[in-house]
């Protein structure tokens, strides 16, 4: 069912602020940065190795990250399965009784459709099914 982690989401205060431990310190590549409006939130790509990393900024206070944020500080935030089918991966996971934030896929950073599951149907951890339109991840930086 799970191909791969896609990337592992960092909510962070300031991208500026951190990016430079990122770019000069670890020397991950920057991908991309692009700003999700559904979401409310500005997003850094950066590619570490065979997965990314997805630095997430809110946007506004009425953004996810924002709050997660305020309860729980900056840090890791959620991981990213890469899956084929969502549709139907959210079809079994709801036939097993794991509740869904989302039902239905919905557009999520760099064209992927993505759905997540509730933390508290698993084991504490903010888990994102992530499917890719392109199969690649061939992605240029356009920042
Ligand atoms: N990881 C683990 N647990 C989390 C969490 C996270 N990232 N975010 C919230 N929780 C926990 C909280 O600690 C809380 O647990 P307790 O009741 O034990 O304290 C519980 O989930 C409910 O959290 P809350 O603070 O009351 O917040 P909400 O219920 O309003 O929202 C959640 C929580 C997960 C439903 C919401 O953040 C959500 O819908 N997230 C999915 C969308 C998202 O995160 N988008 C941003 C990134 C998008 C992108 O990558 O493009």
């Amino acid at each position: 069912m799970i191909k791969k982690v896609d990337h592992i989401g960092i909510a962070v205060t300031s991208l500026e602020a951190v990016l430079p431990f990122y770019t000069e310190v670890l020397q991950l590549p920057l991908l991309r940065i692009e700003e999700v409006e559904s979401q409310q939130v500005k997003v850094a790509f950066l590619q570490a190795g065979e997965t990314k990393l997805e630095l997430l900024e809110p946007m506004s206070q009425e953004s996810a990250v924002a709050k997660f944020i305020e309860k729980r500080g900056a840090g890791i935030h959620h991981v990213a399965l890469g899956v084929e089918s969502i549709q139907q991966r959210i079809a079994e996971l709801k036939e097993q009784g794991i509740r869904m934030i989302d039902e239905s896929p919905r557009p999520g950073a760099g064209g992927a459709n993505i759905a997540f599951m509730h933390p508290k149907a698993a084991a504490g951890v903010l888990f994102e099914l992530c499917e890719k339109k392109d199969k690649g991840d061939n992605h240029n930086g356009h920042l």
